[in-house]
């Protein structure tokens, strides 16, 4: 039996009766293989935020529910009006972004979203990667069609870092800030990566591809280095575990409510939340910006998303993209 097949069938034998335990040894015996193995298994699942207890004397049981995350439960009581009236759900995919470009080129609607359990070629800006292993987080791409010049969309990775940041607050035991441009964390490590993605027309915006990765379950000590030392999770910064579709649906509203406040009012309805999750201002900064490095002083954002650093000269300079380095 093929590994990930063990592991559903190891979950479907612990799930009924619900809440009783099973001996690893009878484990073992029915699916045909060690003891060992099935402790590898049963670790592997549940460092994946599986919630599966293990007891010497007994064996293991399902301590909780495990939730399904599909279309299906993700769509189930969707309270939005226009994001998440179509959810394409896939179970691997190489970049939810890269299938939702395609989707709208195609013609594909506003507010349709494509989602899916793990990314193989997960992407971060400027071709890095984003870690997207199976069964515990959120990696999703919405479609957005806002009839807007490409320049007035120029900070719109600060509306999906208060959206996310909103409903990370919600589920997660510990406060999120933000990080200039697109990050959000907790306990100043990362929890979230957002990738906005604008494709323009003659200067229109024809549509944008908003991309969102969330680690809700992942226990980060599976990450390599220096990754599993600066990233998290919900669960990891000591929450409970995360149920995926509730989580995602939560988002998807947040995100549909900024993106009509954005619509009606302008970024600056936008920046003025995102202040409010924002730790860097009136600190000293280090920003990487293509091939330079500027230090000094975080006066915040400007009302097109930029940042404002005061340098040592007392200079101030604009940066519209770039990596934040805090405690320089
Ligand atoms: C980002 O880029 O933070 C944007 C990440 C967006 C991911 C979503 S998932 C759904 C959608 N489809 C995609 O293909 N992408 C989007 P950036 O600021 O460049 O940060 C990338 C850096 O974050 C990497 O170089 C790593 O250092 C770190 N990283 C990678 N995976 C991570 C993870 N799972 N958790 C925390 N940090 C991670």
């Amino acid at each position: 039996m093929a590994g990930k097949k063990i592991d559903s069938e190891i979950l479907r034998r612990l799930g009924s009766p619900q809440g009783s335990f099973i001996s690893g040894e009878a484990l073992a015996g029915r699916l045909g293989i060690s003891r060992t193995a099935v402790w590898k298994h049963v670790s592997n699942l549940k460092s994946q935020g599986f919630p599966i207890e293990a007891l010497r004397s007994k064996g293991y049981r399902l301590s909780g529910p495990v939730e399904p995350f599909n279309e299906i439960s993700i769509s189930a009581g969707m309270p939005t009006e226009i994001i998440g009236q179509k959810i394409h759900f896939f179970k691997t995919l190489p970049s939810t972004n890269e299938r939702a470009a395609l989707l709208a080129r195609e013609g594909e609607a506003e507010g349709s979203i494509v989602i899916c359990d793990t990314q193989t070629n997960g992407r971060g800006r400027l071709g890095r990667a984003w870690s997207s292993p199976p069964g515990v987080n959120l990696y999703a791409s919405i479609i957005l069609r806002p009839r807007a010049a490409a320049h007035e969309l120029q900070g719109i990775t600060l509306l999906g870092a208060v959206a996310v940041a909103e409903t990370v607050a919600l589920f997660s035991k510990r406060p999120p800030s933000v990080k200039w441009p697109n990050d959000v964390l907790i306990d100043s490590k990362k929890v979230a990566g957002i990738l906005m993605e604008m494709y323009t027309e003659a200067e229109m915006a024809s549509f944008v591809i908003a991309g969102i990765g969330v680690n809700l379950n992942m226990d980060p000590s599976l990450l390599p280095a220096p990754l599993n030392q600066e990233a998290t999770s919900i669960k990891n910064a000591g929450g409970e575990r995360v149920p995926r579709a509730d989580f995602a649906r939560a988002l998807f509203l947040s995100l549909e409510l900024w993106y009509k406040t954005f619509l009606k009012k302008g970024l600056s309805a936008i920046i003025e939340a995102w202040r409010g999750y924002f730790f860097a201002e009136g600190k000293p900064v280090k920003v990487r910006s293509h091939d330079k490095t500027i230090q000094g002083i975080c006066l915040g954002v400007d009302n097109s998303g930029a940042l404002l650093v005061r340098d040592s000269r007392g200079g101030t300079k604009k940066v519209l993209s770039g990596d934040l380095v805090r405690g320089a």
